[in-house]
C-alpha cells in the first residue's frame, strides 16, 4: 500500500456505511463496522449482507470471510473515522444532529493523535465545525485545529466532511467512479481527507472548507427537488389544458439547453424528500423557492389520490377494485423510506371504507416479498401479483419498475387508469 491507512472504523451500517465499507474493505485497508444493531453486526459477521443492493452480498461476503471486514457495536481504536449515521429531521422541519452527537461520544474514547475524522453523513452547514467541538470537549488532551487557525499547528485530530453521493441500486459502481468533495474544518483535514478518499476513489477529490461541502451536498439535492418540483408543476398546467406532459417534456427536451425531469406521485427516499429542509429551517424566507419546491413535492400523493377519487365518483359504482402498482419511492428497487406510492396507499385505505366501502384495494409489488410494515394497520389492503393486479377496474401506476413496463398497453385497454409515471401515456 502507497499509503498510511491501515484500519478504518465506520460508524453506521445503514445503506451508505456497510457499501462504502467493504468497498474500503476491497482496498485492502482493515474496516471495522460499527452499529448499535446487533442483529446487524451479527449478520455481517456471519458473511451476510443486511441489504438490498446490487453486488454487495457477494462483497461484504468477500470481504468478512477475507477478515478484511468485521463488525461490532463498539469501536476500536483506528487510523480513520468515518461517520454514516442518519440525520432525521424534527417535527419542525430541524435537523436532528443526535446521532451525530451519538457517533462523536462513542468514538471519543479511542481517539487517538494522528487520527481523521470523516462526517459522510448529509449535515447542516456548521455540524462538522460542532462535530469537531464536541471531539475537544470529550477529549481535552487532544486538539483539534479549528476554522480560521489553518496558520497555526495542525491539530491532534483532523476533522472534515466528504457528503456521500451514491445513487441506490448503482452504489458499487457510484462509490468508485463518483468525484467527491473534502470539506475540511481546515486545510490539512481536507488534505488528509483526499489522501484517504484517493485509496479507493477513481474520480477526483476535490478539497475545499467544511462548510462549502455541507451546503455543497445540500444544493446538489434541492436542485434535483426543485427541478422534479417544476415537472410536477408542468403536470398540473398540463392537465388543466388537456395537454400530456409527457409528450410535452419529450419534445421540450430535445432543445439542447432544456432536460426537464419527469413528474410522478412525489419525491421519496431518504435524501431529496429531507436535505432540502435543513437549508429551509436555517434559512427561513431566504429559500423561498427550495421551500415551494418542497411542498409541491409533498403535496403530489395527496393529488394522487384526489384524482382516484374523482375516477371512482365519476364511474358511479362501475368501479368494484383498485390496484396500486409499486410501493418503493422509485423503479426497480426495494427500498420503501419515504415513499409517495406508500402514502398514496395509505390515504386510500383510510378513505375508501369511508367514502367507498364495497371497493377493495390491493397493491403489486415485485420488489417486495411481503407487505411493508407501514401498511401494517390495514389488513383489508391486500397485495397481489401482476396478473391479478390488471383485472382490477381502476389501476393507479406509482412506480415504474421494469416488469411494468414491460406491460402492453393492451392489457390494460378499457380500464380506468391513474398513471403517475406516464407507463402507458407517453
Ligand atoms: N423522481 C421523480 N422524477 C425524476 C427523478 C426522480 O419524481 O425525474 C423521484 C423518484 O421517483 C424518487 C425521488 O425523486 O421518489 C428521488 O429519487 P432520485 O433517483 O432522484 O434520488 P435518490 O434519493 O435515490 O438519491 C439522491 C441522489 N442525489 C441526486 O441525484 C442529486 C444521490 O446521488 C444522493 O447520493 C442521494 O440522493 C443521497 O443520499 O443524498
Amino acid at each position: 500500500m502507497s499509503h498510511d491507512f491501515n484500519t478504518c472504523v465506520m460508524i453506521g451500517l445503514g445503506y451508505i456505511g456497510l457499501p462504502t465499507a467493504a468497498v474500503i474493505a476491497r482496498t485492502g485497508i482493515k474496516v471495522l463496522g460499527v452499529d448499535i444493531n446487533q442483529h446487524t453486526v451479527d449478520t455481517i459477521n456471519a458473511g451476510l449482507c443486511p441489504i438490498e443492493e446490487k453486488g454487495l452480498p457477494e462483497l461484504v461476503g468477500e470481504m468478512v470471510a477475507s477478515g478484511r471486514l468485521s463488525a461490532a457495536t463498539r469501536p476500536s481504536p483506528g487510523d480513520v473515522f468515518v461517520i454514516a449515521v442518519p440525520t432525521p429531521f424534527e417535527g419542525t422541519y430541524k435537523p436532528d444532529l443526535s446521532y451525530v452527537e451519538a457517533a462523536m461520544r462513542s468514538i471519543a474514547p479511542v481517539l487517538a493523535k494522528g487520527n481523521l475524522v470523516l462526517l459522510e453523513s448529509t449535515i447542516p452547514v456548521g455540524a462538522t465545525e460542532q462535530a469537531a467541538r464536541w471531539i475537544e470537549m470529550l477529549r481535552p488532551d487532544l486538539t483539534v485545529s479549528h476554522r480560521g487557525r489553518e496558520d497555526g499547528p495542525v491539530g491532534d485530530v483532523l476533522v472534515a466532511h466528504c457528503p456521500e453521493r451514491i445513487l441506490p441500486g448503482q452504489m458499487i459502481r457510484e462509490l468508485v467512479e463518483n468525484d467527491r468533495v473534502i470539506g475540511g474544518v481546515c486545510k490539512a483535514a481536507a488534505e488528509r481527507g483526499r489522501a484517504f478518499y484517493k485509496t479507493f476513489v477513481k474520480g477526483d477529490c476535490l478539497t475545499t472548507d467544511a462548510r462549502t461541502a455541507e451546503l455543497c451536498k445540500l444544493s446538489e439535492n434541492a436542485f434535483r427537488d426543485v427541478n422534479i418540483a417544476f415537472a410536477n408543476e408542468l403536470s398540473v398546467i398540463c392537465e388543466e389544458y388537456g395537454i400530456s406532459v409527457w409528450e410535452l417534456i419529450g419534445l421540450a427536451n430535445h432543445h439542447p439547453r432544456v432536460n426537464i425531469l419527469q413528474p410522478g406521485p412525489g419525491v421519496g427516499g431518504h435524501c431529496i424528500a429531507v436535505d432540502p429542509w435543513f437549508i429551509v429551517s436555517a434559512m427561513d424566507d431566504k429559500a423561498r423557492l427550495i421551500r415551494e419546491a418542497r411542498w409541491i413535492n409533498s403535496g403530489r400523493p395527496r393529488q394522487v389520490v384526489r384524482k382516484v377519487l374523482e375516477k371512482l365518483e365519476a364511474s358511479e359504482g362501475a368501479i368494484r377494485s383498485i390496484a396500486c402498482f409499486g410501493l418503493s419511492y422509485k423503479p426497480n428497487i426495494d427500498d420503501v423510506r419515504e415513499s409517495p406510492a406508500i402514502e398514496v396507499v395509505e390515504y386510500l385505505a383510510r378513505e375508501l371504507p369511508l367514502s367507498h366501502p364495497s371497493v377493495s384495494l390491493s397493491v403489486v409489488e415485485p420488489f417486495l416479498e411481503e407487505m411493508p410494515k407501514h401498511l401494517a394497520g390495514f389488513p383489508d389492503v391486500t397485495k397481489i401479483g401482476i396478473d391479478a393486479g390488471l383485472q382490477a377496474d381502476l389501476i393507479v401506476m406509482l412506480v415504474d419498475h421494469r416488469q411494468f413496463r414491460d406491460i402492453p398497453a393492451e392489457r390494460v385497454a378499457g380500464k380506468v387508469l391513474v398513471d403517475t409515471r406516464g407507463v402507458w401515456s407517453r
